[in-house]
């Protein structure tokens, strides 16, 4: 397992629309687990595999939401890969989304609550489920990166213009 450099705005490799994978074998394995090593590393909820710069549709979250009994994070990763959204609800829900790729950037990004979703795990197997809370936020936001789209693409163009600026200068005191 390794832990991978993160693609950061405004590396135009965020842009691609990332192709879907024909066969679920050790090398998607070998990506997933390199993946969930560089999530937990950087303390994401979630990583695309463009943010470590492989345009394949494979993505893991995992919100680390329980703690066990010295209130550590429990871990429960998991990969989707070849997600496709299927329906959305008419329910909008605003969460202060981040993302690796736009380091310590936030803003109130408003998206369906709840999404039915459709992937293939770690062995090719299908599933398809409900989602809705963060994971369902989540879910969209990477689902996003697999087309080349980042949450600051859904604000208005004078707060994405913001989001961008305080990057630049974050970055000359950095
Ligand atoms: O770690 C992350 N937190 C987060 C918070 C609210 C909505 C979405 C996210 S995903 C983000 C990690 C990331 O950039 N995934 O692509
Ligand atoms: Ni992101």
């Amino acid at each position: 397992m390794a832990v991978l450099p993160i693609v950061e705005v405004p590396d135009p490799r965020l842009r691609l629309v990332s192709k879907p994978v024909e066969q679920v074998d050790d090398t998607t394995r070998q990506l997933v687990a390199d993946m969930i090593e560089t999530m937990y590393a950087a303390s994401g909820i979630g990583l695309a595999a463009i943010q470590v710069g492989v345009a394949s549709r494979v993505l893991v979250i995992d919100l680390q939401a329980e703690e066990d009994a010295d209130g550590k994070p429990v871990r429960d990763p998991k990969a989707y890969i070849n997600p496709e959204v299927v329906s959305v609800s008419d329910e909008l829900s605003t969460y202060n989304e981040g993302c690796l790729s736009i380091p310590e950037q936030y803003a109130e990004v408003a998206r369906p609550a709840a999404c039915r979703v459709r992937w293939l795990d770690e062995q090719g197997g299908a599933h398809e489920e409900e989602l809705d809370g963060l994971l369902a936020t989540c879910m969209q936001h990477e689902i996003d990166h697999l087309n080349g789209v980042l949450f600051i693409d859904h604000l208005s163009r004078l707060k994405r213009d913001m989001v961008l600026k305080k990057l630049t200068k974050l970055r000359k005191v950095a």
